[in-house]
């Protein structure tokens, strides 16, 4: 996880911040009832938590003339995107859930206390864009997230950036709402030409004129409809773009993968292979409380629950060296 940064916030701008940041009583508050699965439970009940019988969702698999063209694309071109793969009811349980768990005060990755948000990783059309990408035996890094973009001008999702300027590796987003050109929709540059360049423009400091406009014409819109399932590899540069305002928000999901011989960086750890099971509730926690705390370089508003982020790691890592040595 080596995502860029984006220009950092001035310092009265942090004073500001901080002052929004959750109490340390809240931060009680808000850790117990995380801890609770049966808070979880009833917050959005059509959902399970640490339940290994819940239903793997529906999808189909991709057939073979589509999955050959988009496996073509994803190794000539670094990205791929396939549109109309998960089914609506899925898509609307997954989006009802983040209402819920934001209507209730929490950032919407805490959707990922539920195990639908894991099983998702595991139908069939993703499993083999995956191992497109990676090739058999990958595995899951657990660095989830929820993008919100709110339906107003200005709003928009993550700046440019790279996922890491890694090999190996490979990220799946899923659009949860229609992504539009005014609601915010991804763009790509796509990685055909070079992707060395495009791991040493991540090292500059500053662009020459030239370099910026040969950047922006070889920028791509990927409009998408929920449902849809999208996939670059990590040194694809890529961003959420600005809202214009007016229609929905735009809701969506993602999550890493690494191939399997490749080792994680502490960052990365712990690595998940899903067919094994799902990860329990304290290392779910784990990874929604870094997450909080690596990508609030690219979402402000996530400052104030730097602290909560916090506490959930140093609860969860208890168990992610427990479920490591018993890996042993
Ligand atoms: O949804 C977005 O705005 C950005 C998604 C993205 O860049 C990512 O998850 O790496």
């Amino acid at each position: 996880m080596e995502r860029d940064s984006v220009t950092p916030p001035s310092r009265a701008a942090r004073k500001l911040l901080a002052r929004l940041d959750l109490s340390r009583d809240e931060i009680d508050a808000r850790l117990a009832l995380a801890l609770d699965s049966g808070y979880w439970k009833s917050l959005y009940p059509a959902f399970s938590v640490n339940d290994e019988s819940s239903a793997l969702p529906r999808a189909d698999a991709l057939t073979a003339s589509q999955y050959e063209r988009l496996a073509d694309h994803l190794t000539r071109r670094g990205y791929f995107h396939a549109d109309s793969v998960l089914e609506s009811e899925t898509i609307d349980a997954m989006r009802g859930c983040i209402e819920a768990v934001r209507s209730a005060g929490w950032p919407p990755v805490f959707a990922y206390v539920y195990d639908q948000f894991w099983t998702i990783w595991r139908v069939a059309p993703i499993k083999q864009m995956v191992q497109a990408g990676l090739g058999e035996g990958y595995r899951l890094i657990s660095h989830p997230w929820c993008h919100y973009v709110n339906p107003v001008a200005g709003a928009s999702g993550w700046p440019p950036h790279v996922d890491g300027n890694l090999a190996n590796r490979l990220s799946v987003w899923i659009p949860l709402t229609d992504a539009t050109l005014d609601n915010g929709c991804i763009y790509v540059v796509p990685g055909d030409q070079n992707f060395a360049r495009i791991g040493e423009l991540r090292e500059l400091k500053s662009a020459t004129n030239l370099q910026l406009r040969e950047l922006m014409q070889r920028g791509r819109a990927l409009p998408a409809s929920a449902g849809a399932i999208m996939g670059w590899h990590f040194r694809i540069l890529h961003w959420g773009s600005v809202a214009s305002g007016g229609g929905h928000p735009r809701i969506s999901t993602v999550m890493e993968f690494i191939k399997a011989e490749e080792a994680g960086l502490p960052s990365e750890m712990p690595l998940f292979d899903l067919d094994r099971g799902l990860p329990p509730l304290l290392q779910r926690l784990f990874a929604i409380g870094r997450a909080i705390n690596h990508y609030k370089r690219f979402e402000l508003r996530m400052r104030r629950y730097a602290g909560l982020g916090r506490a959930l790691m140093r609860v969860g890592d208890a168990a992610n060296r427990e479920s490591a040595a018993t890996a042993t």
